[in-house]
């Protein structure tokens, strides 16, 4: 089965950059997945081809009308039924959303196509999210033109979830415990890099000790830099051995910390 995607977008071209390169390219020929764009304009009827407005209430910045945005929701609910999707959900990328994470990741993954919409100006008009929209999804907080690279990033968060998408080496990362924390730090030839060495576990040749110190240097990581992601892994159960792994980490720690040099 493919993952249908339909984008609603003023900027269909914007979307050959995830479907023309890389991981998201490849999977897109193989037909993976399939993204199939509606623009606005398309469906509107005035010589100008309008698709906003001015707002009520005044102020500045225009607002998406909702007519031209309808006409395209139902086109791509009528493409995906064709295309047998039988679990679709209607998504607009909107600051006021629910923050995209893994956990979202995968709840969509589980569906067969999506519906997903990029606004521009400063947004839709209200009474076409009430009507059409069921999930609002932010991929942050900071202040974009568009919705398109929202989408954008959506797309390829779920595309990497569909089997087949990645590959063999990349999808063995996948399934342990890298969706719950940081990475461990990453080194490649030469073994000495300005006089800094790949650390010596590395090249012990010893795999069990390698992961384990990958592991716990995950876990010391995640506890430094991101203590939020630490806190919902110890919530979702963590094993002994990692709590063993992330005690020594902060032993040795503490201890680096009081060092003079
Ligand atoms: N952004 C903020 C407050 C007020 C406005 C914005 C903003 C694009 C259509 C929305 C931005 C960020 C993450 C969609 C931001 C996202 C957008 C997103 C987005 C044009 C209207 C707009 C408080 C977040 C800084 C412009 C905060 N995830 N308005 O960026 O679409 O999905």
């Amino acid at each position: 089965m493919t993952f249908e995607f339909d984008v609603i977008t003023l900027f269909p071209e914007m979307f050959d950059c995830i479907t023309k390169y890389g991981v998201t390219g490849r999977a897109e020929k193989n037909n993976l997945y399939n993204l199939h764009t509606w623009d606005p304009r398309d469906f509107t009827k005035d010589t100008r081809r309008t698709v906003d407005d001015r707002p009520f209430g005044g102020g500045p910045g225009m607002v998406m009308l909702a007519q031209p945005l309808e006409k395209c929701v139902t086109a791509a609910k009528i493409r995906q039924e064709k295309c047998g999707v039988s679990d679709t959900r209607v998504v607009y990328l909107t600051p006021q959303g629910r923050t995209l994470d893994h956990k979202l990741v995968k709840e969509f993954s589980r569906l067969s196509g999506l519906i997903l919409i990029s606004g521009r100006y400063e947004g839709l008009d209200e009474r076409l999210i009430k009507q059409q929209v069921q999930d609002e999804v932010s991929i942050g907080d900071y202040v974009l033109s568009g919705g398109e690279l929202p989408v954008m990033v959506l797309i390829d968060c779920i595309a990497r979830q569909i089997p087949g998408v990645l590959g063999d080496p990349e999808s063995a990362s996948q399934d342990s415990f890298v969706d719950e924390l940081l990475d461990c730090p990453h080194y490649t030839r030469p073994e000495s890099y300005l006089g800094n060495v790949v650390p010596n576990v590395l090249l012990s040749g010893d795999h069990d000790k390698i992961r384990r110190w990958r592991l716990q240097q995950s876990l010391g990581r995640t506890w430094l830099r991101r203590p939020d992601l630490l806190k919902s892994k110890i919530e979702q159960g963590i094993t002994i051995e990692e709590k063993e792994l992330l005690e020594e980490f902060k032993i040795a720690y503490g201890a680096n910390k009081n060092k003079v040099n």
